[in-house]
């Protein structure tokens, strides 16, 4: 057990979802160590504790699980529980914490960015509910990480990571377990598998995308293994170092293999892509002539929510929902319905924990593809898939009915994201600020037949521990409910990226039928001219839409 004499490095702020950086950052000498040491600092150290360490295997991935382990036994871990060949998707990971009742763990994920020598890589910590570190914890990291003089690491062969069993490394014991049994167990007790063992059995079928990420070996053994569907069920997925050079993001613009797969009168009855670390979910349902119906995320969430009791797990109905401020209001609508509470929190899962785990809400869902709940503190790509999978089971009905059905029933809310990738910083900051800035003079003014309501920039109080988090994203709402939300994201790992959330709501099954890009056309002009985008960035056209 040596201790490593070092300096800080700038900028080790965790962002939405961890710290992200490109490759070539976290290969520099004692940056990983600098910020894992930072973790157990924060913590107030790790002697005696049992963590959990995983990743999407991205490259570098198993480069910094020796790492750790190796400064997990030098600052005194009890154990170490590792994901054989180090992998762990990001709700399997929370599962493990949640079941063995760890102190917390390491989750090495920069989820949706792409990887190899010249993409992203990710650090996050989960504390012991299972869930991303809260805003107290990851400000704690950061302010380590800003004084740290030394690290301590044991100075030994690294381990090997992919044979199941224990050992030690010192007096720490490391065990090496399936990164899949424990999550796979977990989703038997959720689900109806004997209705979506039936449904596959008479012949419906499905196209499950894994993207050359970690969601792949889970999908093989709940899908094809425990469900029976048929072999090939699953494409791409084996996970792959540099996700096979793709951009391992589950939306229309990078899941174009499923698409075109969902695409044409053979499309499967079913498909669905998750990301990197395999909590992120598309799903997509067979279409009109031909056209793959692409439900959107928030529409997911509402729906999902709204045929709760058809599953096992939420039987008894749900405690409330909770959403992101950005994702549309559909889901609600449905909690108006039901008569339960509805959450609105900042974007990011780590703003769900408290509130699972008060038992406020059950559902949890964000609009960029993530969608969740209690059984685990993280979003779930797999289990909203499943969960999908057991409506269609038990109603019998196909995607698009179920679809149709909701919107006749709560009104249809159009809902788009374009992202304007790629900024300099300075502008996209100068952006916000003017926004920020005007503000308080938008509430009655028009803009392309629109007439806005109120606007301000969302501040979050937590209803749990009273913690606040304020600049959130500014969010302008018109005279009939109809939204923009514009914020910068906190994943990137270059220049700035400015996203623009689009919403409007059409009560009339009559106008459910527009194309989402032609229903929220006013919207997006009134989006520019509010913000001026082009003056700012020089974009007159976002860089991807979903
Ligand atoms: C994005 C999404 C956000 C999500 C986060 C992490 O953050 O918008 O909803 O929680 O990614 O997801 P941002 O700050 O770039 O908008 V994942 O699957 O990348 O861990
Ligand atoms: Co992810």
């Amino acid at each position: 057990m040596t201790t490593v004499a070092t300096q800080p490095f700038s900028g080790q702020k965790p962002g939405t979802s961890g710290l992200r950086k490109k490759v070539t950052v976290f290969q520099q000498p004692h940056y990983l160590e600098n910020f894992v040491q930072s973790i157990f600092d924060a913590l107030g150290g790790i002697a005696g504790q049992t963590l959990v360490v995983g990743g999407d295997g991205r490259y570098h991935n198993r480069e910094a699980v020796q790492t750790i382990i190796k400064m997990a036994a030098a600052n005194g871990a009890a154990k170490v529980l590792v994901g054989a060949g180090g992998i762990l998707s990001t709700p399997a990971a929370s599962c493990v914490i949640r079941k063995y009742g760890t102190f917390g763990g390491i989750v090495l994920s920069a989820s949706h960015n792409p990887g190899g020598p010249d993409g992203d890589f990710g650090i996050k910590y989960n504390i012991a509910n299972g869930g991303p570190a809260p805003e107290k914890i990851t400000e704690a990291i950061y302010a380590k990480s800003q004084t740290i003089t030394s690290y301590h690491i044991a100075e030994a062969a690294d381990y090997d990571i992919d044979t199941l069993g224990s050992g030690e490394i010192g007096s720490c014991r490391i065990e090496v377990i399936d990164p899949v049994a424990d999550y796979a167990e977990l989703q038997q007790q959720l689900f109806d598998f004997d209705a979506i063992r039936a449904w596959f059995a008479a012949g419906h079928t499905l196209c499950f995308d894994g993207m050359h990420a970690v969601s792949g070996p889970y999908a093989h053994r709940i899908l094809e293994g425990l469900l029976g569907a048929p072999a090939g069920t699953v494409i791409n997925g084996t996970p792959l170092p540099d996700f096979g050079q793709g951009h391992p993001d589950p939306n229309p613009a990078y899941a174009t293999e499923l698409v075109a797969r969902m695409s044409g009168p053979d499309a499967p009855d079913f498909g669905a892509a998750s990301d990197g670390d395999a909590d992120r979910n598309m799903v997509v349902g067979r279409g009109m002539a031909g056209e793959p119906l692409l439900i959107s995320p928030s529409d997911s969430l509402a729906i999902l929510a709204a045929n709760a009791t058809l599953v096992p797990a939420y039987r008894a109905g749900l405690k409330g929902v909770a959403r992101s401020m950005p994702t549309s209001t559909a889901v609600d609508a449905v909690a108006r319905a039901l008569g339960i509470p509805a959450f609105e929190t900042p974007t990011g899962w780590k703003f769900f924990g408290n509130l699972l785990d008060a038992g406020m809400a059950t559902l949890c869902g964000e609009e960029s593809y993530g969608t969740g709940s209690d059984h685990v503190r993280e979003k779930d790509g797999l289990w909203a898939v499943l969960f999908w999978l057991n409506l269609l089971a038990t109603t019998g009905k196909s995607v698009a009915q179920i679809v149709q059905e909701h919107w006749s029933r709560f009104g249809r809310h159009y809902y788009s994201r374009h992202d304007f990738e790629g900024i300099a910083t300075e502008k996209a900051d100068a952006l916000m600020t003017a926004l920020r800035g005007k503000l308080a003079t938008l509430a009655g003014q028009g803009s392309h037949g629109l007439v806005i309501a109120e606007a301000d920039d969302f501040a979050y109080t937590d209803p749990v521990d009273g913690s606040v988090s304020r600049q959130q994203g500014v969010r302008i709402v018109f005279q009939g409910g109809s939204r923009i939300v514009f914020r910068l994201s906190g994943t990137g790992t270059e220049g700035a990226t400015l996203r623009v959330y689009l919403e409007r709501f059409v009560a009339d099954p009559a106008g459910h039928g527009e194309p989402t890009q032609t229903a929220l056309a006013p919207l997006i002009m009134a989006a520019h001219e509010l913000a001026g985008i082009g003056q700012h960035t020089g974009l007159t056209e976002p860089t991807v839409v979903t």
